[in-house]
């Protein structure tokens, strides 16, 4: 793989190197983040990870991760190699790090998003990756660097976290062949699985009883709907990290082909996120409220009444479900 040596020989000859990933970093974001940066400060580089905000709480089990910076902090503003991580494009990385990267030396861009922008002077992009945290296992194979435990823990949350823990259509061979070498290298999968999945607060289940208690089926059974209003969203303490997983409970309906989760996080501003299992194109239907995604996880933002809300994008929903029935796709 070419564009990878190209990656290699620029990390091989900056010392001073800037490290960010993208706004509201998953686990594939900050695993591969910490994952790569572990390994070149283990070589010897001056490297600052920053990212625009601090991470999300459930990935502070991460090793590595109080060596993460804010924009603010840093002591310096000069690079040698900027490295961006599972980034579709400059825009995703938020705060004042665009124009940080902009002054560096080089900018390597590592990521597994088809609608990549190669915004790099080096691009390291392969849509085959379920993962950008495969791409860095073999970047840190090709460099010959260690992969200690503590790389190997980073790298197999960004494998589980992109994956849905290997359930999600974009799981390969090469996925199960990675988990495989980082459970040769040390990776602590029952912590991954521990800190991951069952870390949830009590606020959140209490959230979710909420939702499960507006659970609604459409007559044909094939589209299923949750809607939480702003009050259940402020009477239960949550905040919208604990929203995260609730979309998997109606799709996970047998029969149903959609799963819509409606969230009401403002009054009058509602949150809609879409799966859908097997045929629905879900970014088409999000982008006809004017929001995106991919075929089979979407959303969009409404504004108005949560009810009104939920009759109109359910209506949609069907519409576009008899138009994908009427072009054979139903399986
Ligand atoms: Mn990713």
């Amino acid at each position: 793989m070419g564009s990878l040596d190209a990656v290699a020989r620029i990390i091989e000859k900056s010392n001073k190197i800037l490290m960010t990933t993208h706004v509201n970093p998953d686990g594939d974001a900050v695993g591969s983040l910490l994952g790569l940066g572990l390994a070149l400060v283990n070589s010897g580089k001056d490297v600052m990870m920053v990212t625009a905000a601090p991470i999300p709480a459930v990935y502070q089990y991460l090793p590595g991760s109080e060596l993460l910076q804010l924009p603010s902090m840093l002591s310096t503003r000069e690079f040698e190699a900027g490295v961006v991580l599972d980034c579709t494009d400059l825009s995703r990385i938020g705060g004042d790090l665009p124009e940080l990267l902009n002054g560096a030396g080089s900018v390597v861009n590592i990521d597994h998003h088809i609608s990549n922008t190669h915004f790099g002077d080096v691009n390291a992009v392969d849509p085959k990756a379920a993962a950008t945290g495969e791409i860095v296992l073999d970047l840190l194979l090709l460099m010959g660097i260690p992969v200690t435990p503590d790389i190997a823990t980073n790298l197999y949350t960004a494998l589980i976290t992109d994956t849905g823990s290997f359930r999600h259509q974009n799981t390969t061979a090469r996925c199960h062949r990675t988990a495989a070498v980082l459970l040769e290298y040390g990776a602590d999968h029952v912590l991954v699985h521990n800190c991951l999945y069952e870390q949830r607060t009590l606020s959140s289940l209490m959230l979710l009883k909420a939702g499960l208690e507006t659970l609604s089926l459409s007559k044909d059974g094939r589209i299923a709907w949750m809607a939480i209003s702003y009050e259940d969203i402020l009477s239960s303490g949550c905040n919208m990290e604990d929203c995260e997983g609730i979309i998997d409970y109606p799709k996970s309906l047998r029969g149903v082909e959609v799963g819509i989760l409606f969230k009401e996080v403002k009054p009058g501003e509602i949150k809609v996120s879409f799966r859908s299992k097997q045929y629905l194109d879900v970014n088409r239907l999000a982008a006809s409220f004017g929001g995106g995604g991919h075929e089979r996880a979407a959303g969009c933002t409404v504004k108005g009444n949560l009810a009104d809300a939920v009759a109109m994008i359910v209506r949609t929903t069907e519409e576009h479900l008899r138009l994908a029935m009427n072009n054979g796709g139903v399986s």
